[in-house]
């Protein structure tokens, strides 16, 4: 059977993947990610009949809701068993709540609803009826485009929503846009018009999921500081933990404590040392290899377990020796890899097997020395605030590049270390995500002690990166953020650059430059949109960006 799926950068042939992912996504998953999409704006049609019918309905469905679309994120969820239990799962939701509805008097036109809503079916057909409902269902370019668009933005949505959620911090209206994101999407008497307004409208919410959950992981964990992360070994076993979650790094952290195991962060949770609260354990050691791409050298010589908490996973190569060690959580899963159950509501999750297993594996072999320096989200950069200020006003920083975003694997990705590396020396770079990673490690330098590269966080605090630039923009006293001497070049990979992407929109920043590649998902005339009303545009080389930059 076919798939079709062209979510992320590194899209088959810079249009889609049609046999296998280029992520390593088998067919029968990218379809039953799929179906999980359909019968998730199923369930969400019959939660928006309850909002609009004042009728309460169980929290969990939101949740049921929000998780679902954080498993289907690239490089997050290879488990054909998850998804096919949560198409069983959210079928049951589906059919409850309708029958609830039905029950306080809502009636429904079946011939009216979207087939999503009313669709049944056996474990045994999903995958044959996966593939009449996946992206290619929708027929028009344009639409499909919108479509996708919206559906990328609200996966990333829910990838921050859940992270904040884990960590007590909710905000309803969060899940009634996303819920409401996804019936729009099976709305065939939406213009293109009304498609380019809710796109928008996703980039608000972009922009207030990732304030929830600054908020989330400050409150509990204090504000990022400036902090040097070592990125050597040291001799004993150790547990690698990975992707985004910071409620995960917390329970991981106090049920190693005093056990003899010591903690390494790994790609996208390097930014976990920046916080006050985590700094305080002995134990967490440092940042071990680079970033999600590298992983299948990198966790060999790691020789101890490894956790993903989220993405981005690659499935490890058939030969591969760290295959035995790698468990997952959360949203993340492959199979055969143990998966550690969710916490009980107050309690911390249960990571006794993974301390276990790193106790009886060797320490991890040391692949680099030294350390990097990071933690400069807003709270720390406002503390800076006037040196910053001074700097541009004396002319000693000229610019500003965020150069936030995702890395990839892909061999046109090293324009962003020399774009980094060729800047004028009277550059400073804002970055955040995973992109970081291709230049981290160079020898920048600093201006006046302002350091070249200025590391806020994980993707999520791009966010921090728009507070700083609004701060300033009040500084300077401009009335337009785009005033301000800050150049945008930002490499994208999977859906939560997406969500990140939009939110920028919303905040007006324009002339964004996006590259590697513009996405696959955009259709010619819905590129031409973006291109008119925001001058975002694509990379070319080295030198002439950078002297159409500083010009
Ligand atoms: Fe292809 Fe990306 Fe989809 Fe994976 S997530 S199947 S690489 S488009
Ligand atoms: Fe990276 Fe996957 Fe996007 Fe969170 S970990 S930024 S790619």
């Amino acid at each position: 059977m076919s798939m079709f799926c062209y979510q992320c950068q590194e899209a088959a042939k810079g249009t889609g993947c049609s046999i296998k992912g280029v992520c390593g996504k088998t067919n029968d998953v990218a379809n039953l990610q799929d179906l999980l999409m359909f019968v998730l704006k199923g369930i969400s049609i019959y939660t928006k009949a309850a909002r609009e019918n004042k009728i309460g309905y169980d929290e969990n469905i939101n949740k049921f809701v929000f998780d679902g679309l954080f498993a289907t994120i690239t490089n997050a969820n290879f488990d054909k068993d998850v998804f096919v239990e949560r198409v069983k799962k959210g079928l049951e939701i589906r059919n409850d709540l309708r029958s609830k509805l039905e029950q306080a008097g809502v009636k429904f036109n079946g011939s009216e609803l979207h087939e999503s809503a009313t669709w049944e079916g056996t474990p045994d057909t999903f995958e044959t009826k996966a593939t009449t409902v996946g992206i290619l269902a929708t027929e028009n370019e344009d639409v499909r485009s919108l479509r996708e668009l919206i559906i990328y933005g609200v996966k990333g949505l829910a990838a921050y929503t859940e992270h904040a959620y884990n960590l007590n911090h909710e905000n309803k209206d969060l899940y009634k846009f996303m819920q409401d994101a996804l019936v729009a999407t099976t709305d065939d008497s939406l213009t293109a018009d009304d498609l380019v307004a809710l796109t928008l409208e996703t980039g608000k919410y972009g922009v207030d999921v990732m304030a929830l959950l600054d908020k989330a992981n400050t409150t509990a964990y204090g504000n990022p500081e400036i902090t040097k992360v070592n990125i050597g070994v040291r001799n004993n076993p150790g547990i690698l933990i990975s992707g985004h979650d910071l409620r995960d790094m917390e329970d991981l952290l106090k049920q190693t404590e005093g056990t003899g195991v010591d903690v390494y962060t790994h790609s996208e949770m390097l930014p976990a040392h920046y916080y006050p609260a985590f700094k305080k354990y002995e134990h967490f050691v440092g940042n071990y290899g680079n970033s999600w791409w590298k992983q299948k050298e990198e966790f060999e010589s790691f020789n101890g377990p490894i956790l993903f908490t989220t993405n981005c996973l690659v499935p490890p190569a058939k030969d591969a020796k760290y295959k035995d060690k790698v468990y997952t959580t959360g949203a993340a899963g492959f199979n055969g890899f143990p998966h550690i159950a969710d916490r009980e509501k107050g309690r911390q999750k249960d990571f006794s097997q993974i301390i276990e297993h790193a106790k009886k594996c060797t320490s991890p072999t040391e692949i680099e020395t030294g350390e990097i320096v990071g933690g400069f989200a807003h709270n720390q950069v406002m503390q800076l605030a006037d040196k910053v200020v001074d700097a541009v006003k004396s002319g000693a920083i000229k610019k500003f590049f965020v150069m936030a975003g995702c890395d990839g694997r892909m061999k046109d990705r090293d324009y962003y270390s020399e774009f980094a590396d060729k800047l004028p020396q009277d550059t400073v770079i804002l970055t955040a995500g995973c992109a970081k990673y291709r230049y981290n490690k160079l020898e920048l330098g600093d201006i006046g002690g302002i350091p070249r590269v200025l590391d806020a966080g994980q993707c999520n605090d791009s966010y921090s990166l728009a507070v700083i630039a609004l701060k300033l923009k009040e500084v300077f006293e401009l009335n337009d953020i785009n005033d301000l001497p800050i150049a945008y070049n930002i490499a994208w990979y999977e859906q939560k650059a997406v969500i990140v992407l939009l939110a920028l929109l919303y905040l007006g920043v324009k002339n964004i430059h996006l590259g590697p590649t513009l996405p696959a998902f955009l259709s010619p005339n819905v590129a031409n949109v973006l291109v008119e009303t925001f001058g975002i545009v694509g990379i070319t080389n080295v030198e002439d960006d950078i002297k159409m930059f500083m010009n």
